[in-house]
């Protein structure tokens, strides 16, 4: 657990999170700032900044839970689609230096375009 890391405090349960899923490694939660409804982060249950950071063996655990929950979160929105992305690094635009994937509930017509675009 990393001292002032917002999701190391999610995971430990010192503050509240809005937990949806977890495995022996990773953790689930609604985002707190959604893009949409259903948007969700799963994340390492330890610290570790970027993705390159994550061990072999937590990285396909971590995939396993997105693999299995963009599934999960589409049925449970009755969505059309899911955005799934990382922020990996500041310069993409990662904020909380803890990695997670964004799994976003898309509708048809939401007008939200592509989960992220590059301008020069
Ligand atoms: O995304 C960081 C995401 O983390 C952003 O969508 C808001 C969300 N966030 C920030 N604080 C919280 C708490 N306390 N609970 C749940 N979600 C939170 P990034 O890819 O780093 O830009």
């Amino acid at each position: 657990m990393a001292e002032d890391c917002i999701f190391c405090s999610i995971v430990s349960g010192e503050i509240p999170g809005r937990i949806v899923a977890e495995t022996d490694h990773a953790v689930a939660f609604l985002d707190a700032n959604p893009l949409a409804p259903g948007h969700t982060l799963v994340v390492p249950k330890q610290h570790y900044g970027r993705l390159s950071d994550v061990p072999g063996d937590e990285a396909a655990e971590l995939f396993d839970a997105v693999h299995e929950l963009s599934a999960a979160v589409e049925d449970a929105l009755d969505a059309d689609a899911v955005s799934i992305g990382i922020n990996d690094g500041e310069a993409a635009g990662q904020e909380i230096p803890h990695t997670h994937v964004h799994l976003v509930p898309r509708f048809d017509g939401d007008g939200g375009g592509s989960f992220h675009t590059i301008s020069p």
